[in-house]
């Protein structure tokens, strides 16, 4: 049973009618897409030049020489994604916004600028999966790295293509990711199976009439709002308004599908029927390649899947997005679909679904075994943290973490509270300090509720040492296990990780259904303080920092959720 349902109270809820301020659609012109390293071609996948699939790249990146530019501009539109219009934020303009590219080893830079002036909202890009190697103060975290860039500001964020794959940015303040800020991240490289055409990013969102910070008071006092629908890649049908996401395929010829889920609070189940998926890697990390009906993707999870169109009969055929009403609900389950077709013209598919069960779980980790293998040294710090949920003072929904829930401060990151030598640590600023190098941490998570969370990590891939219901066993998967940087605390359940102390800064950690972060589901690793406070370029910081408040102070600003 859902825990919303058990702490249901009857709450009349309304929304006021909000303006719409309509932004024309800004027409931009695509920067290049790199084009792939010597010797990668669609019948030789793991060659990228002198390296290949099987290169550590945890210790091996090319030396490119090229530096990537882009620039990004955050504003206000309306959008009718399904049809029926609304306010969103998105990034030049469109849902999902435009894809940075980068060839592995590539130094990439990108330009933000903040055009949200009607909502006076601060904002900031957090590179999901990034690793930000030694380049902490690029991870575009409100109230950890960065204070928010003010409207009419413009922040740079400076880091290096170390490893490759597939990933997203999003903002990385309040509920902004889900009023639309956010896009995909390519990163060419060597890939596990052979296919024949990219066909890029794929992105599964979850959708409402109301936007989600309309939505956030029914979060906070009732529980998780039924969201209406969903998207893929920015599209659907509602009713009989909006059109499906299509995809042409020319038959024997196979695919690279990027797919995110960048939900708010849906666990999917992606799906095309009658064909077979090639999972190739997950976040960006290359796995021996498996086939499966289906994939279990859960909110800030990627996968690369291959799909071959083979199918003799049929030209049309339906790709599914399915929610998993095991732990959380949609008024559209059976309706988040989209097209592949064969050869030109779309038809509407008569097709089925494999068969599935409703659940929320990741993908089995016996199949996601890692090209490069690594294995885990015994620990060297461990500890455990509780997960559970409860009203505060005010009578709002709070996560808790062993008993804290995070309340840090926009305007005062905690890259600034090590610059000044800050030692001592209030509850509600969940850190955890790891001062040691290169040391083995794990760490146990637990819940006796009935929530499933997936739990994300900010500058690392972390080894899943054990998942499951129930408590902990005491047993871990002792070779090469899966790594990722985000995986399912499964509902009553257990999730043990472990990382290394490779990489100094301060990390989140945190649970990405929108909701939860908001309402403190959240610690951070102070990892290598004294490094770490090296690596701080105080202008950049300050800079930053002294515009927002100069801003805050002008427009009355108030901070009501975690600041993260
Ligand atoms: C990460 O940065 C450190 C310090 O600059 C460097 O020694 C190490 O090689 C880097 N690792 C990768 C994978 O780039
Ligand atoms: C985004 O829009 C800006 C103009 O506002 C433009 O200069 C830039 O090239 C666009 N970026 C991309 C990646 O399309
Ligand atoms: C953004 O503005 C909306 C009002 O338009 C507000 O509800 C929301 O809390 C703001 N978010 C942030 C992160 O400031
Ligand atoms: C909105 O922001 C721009 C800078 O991006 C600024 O020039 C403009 O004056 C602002 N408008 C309002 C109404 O604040
Ligand atoms: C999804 O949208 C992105 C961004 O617009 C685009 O680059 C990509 O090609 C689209 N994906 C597919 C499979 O059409
Ligand atoms: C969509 O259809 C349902 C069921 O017929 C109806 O209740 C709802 O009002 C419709 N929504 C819109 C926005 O037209
Ligand atoms: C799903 O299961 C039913 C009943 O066992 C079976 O008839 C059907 O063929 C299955 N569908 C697929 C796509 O496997
Ligand atoms: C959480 O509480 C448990 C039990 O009291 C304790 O062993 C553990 O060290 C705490 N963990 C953290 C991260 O504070
Ligand atoms: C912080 O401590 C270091 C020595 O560890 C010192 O060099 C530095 O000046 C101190 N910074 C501040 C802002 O006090
Ligand atoms: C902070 O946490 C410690 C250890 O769990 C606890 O003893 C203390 O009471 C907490 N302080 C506050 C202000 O909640
Ligand atoms: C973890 O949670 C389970 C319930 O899912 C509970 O039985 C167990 O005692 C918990 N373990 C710890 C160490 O708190
Ligand atoms: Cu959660």
């Amino acid at each position: 049973m859902r825990l919303q349902n058990l702490l249901y109270l009857a709450y009349a809820f309304t929304v006021a009618a909000t303006s719409i301020p309509v932004l024309e659609t800004r027409k931009t012109k695509s920067p290049s897409k790199p084009k792939p390293c010597a010797g990668n071609s669609a019948h030789k996948r793991t060659k990228w030049c002198d390296y290949d699939i099987n290169t550590d790249y945890t210790k091996i990146v090319p030396h490119t020489g090229v530096t990537r530019e882009y620039w990004l501009s955050i504003d206000e539109i309306t959008v009718a994604p399904d049809g029926i219009s609304r306010f969103a934020m998105a990034i030049n303009g469109t849902i999902p916004g435009p894809t940075i590219y980068a060839n592995w080893g590539d130094e990439v830079v990108i330009h933000v600028t903040n055009h949200l002036n009607e909502s006076k909202n601060g904002t900031s890009i957090h590179w999901h999966g990034i690793r930000q190697n030694y380049t902490n103060q690029n991870d575009g975290v409100v109230s950890i790295t960065q204070c928010p860039t003010a409207p009419g500001s413009t922040i740079t964020y400076k880091w290096r293509a170390a490893q490759y794959g597939s990933s997203w940015y999003h903002s990385h303040i309040g509920l902004q990711a889900w009023m639309g800020v956010f896009g995909g991240v390519i990163i060419n490289g060597p890939a596990s199976q052979n296919y024949d055409v990219d066909k890029g990013m794929l992105f599964l969102n979850d959708w409402s009439h109301q936007t989600a910070d309309e939505l956030y008071t029914h979060a906070q006092t009732v529980g998780p709002p039924t969201l209406d629908t969903g998207l893929i890649n920015g599209t659907n049908m509602y009713n009989t308004s909006g059109k499906y996401f299509t995809m042409r395929a020319n038959k024997g010829e196979s695919y690279r599908l990027r797919i995110v889920n960048a939900a708010i609070d849906t666990h999917w189940k992606f799906m095309i029927d009658n064909h077979k998926l090639t999972v190739i890697g997950m976040d960006l990390v290359p796995v021996k390649p498996y086939t499966t009906d289906y994939i279990n993707i859960g909110m800030g999870q990627r996968y690369d899947i291959i799909v071959t169109a083979n199918q003799p009969k049929a030209r049309n055929h339906w790709i599914r997005a399915i929610p998993q009403t095991d732990c959380s609900e949609n008024h559209n389950v059976d309706n988040i679909r989209g097209i592949l077709h064969y050869h030109g013209k779309v038809g509407t598919p008569l097709t089925n679904p494999w068969n599935f069960t409703d659940i929320c779980v990741d993908e089995d980790l016996s199949k996601l075994v890692p090209v490069v293998p690594k294995s885990v040294s015994a620990a060297d710090w461990q500890d455990m943290t509780d997960v559970t949920v409860a009203k505060n003072t005010k009578n709002l929904f709070r996560w808790y973490l062993n008993s804290t829930t995070m309340e840090v401060l926009w305007e005062d990151p905690t890259l600034l509270q090590i610059y000044d030598n800050q030692t001592e640590w209030p509850n509600s600023s969940g850190v955890i300090e790891l001062p040691n190098a290169n040391e083995w941490v794990y760490l146990l998570i637990n819940t006796s509720m009935p929530v499933a969370h997936p739990i994300h990590l900010h500058g690392h891939d972390f080894f899943i040492l054990a998942q499951g219901e129930g408590a902990w066993d005491g047993t871990t998967i002792t070779s090469n296990p899966p790594r990722r940087d985000t995986a399912l605390l499964q509902s009553s359940g257990h999730l043990l990780i472990a990382f290394e102390t490779d990489n100094p800064g301060a990390w989140l950690m945190h649970c990405h259904i929108g909701w939860h972060t908001s309402e403190g589901f959240a610690l951070q690793f102070i990892e290598r303080y004294e490094e770490a406070r090296q690596l701080i370029d105080l202008k950049y910081v300050n800079d930053n920092c002294a515009s927002w408040i100069t801003y805050d102070e002008g427009n009355g600003i108030e901070q009501e959720d975690s600041g993260v």
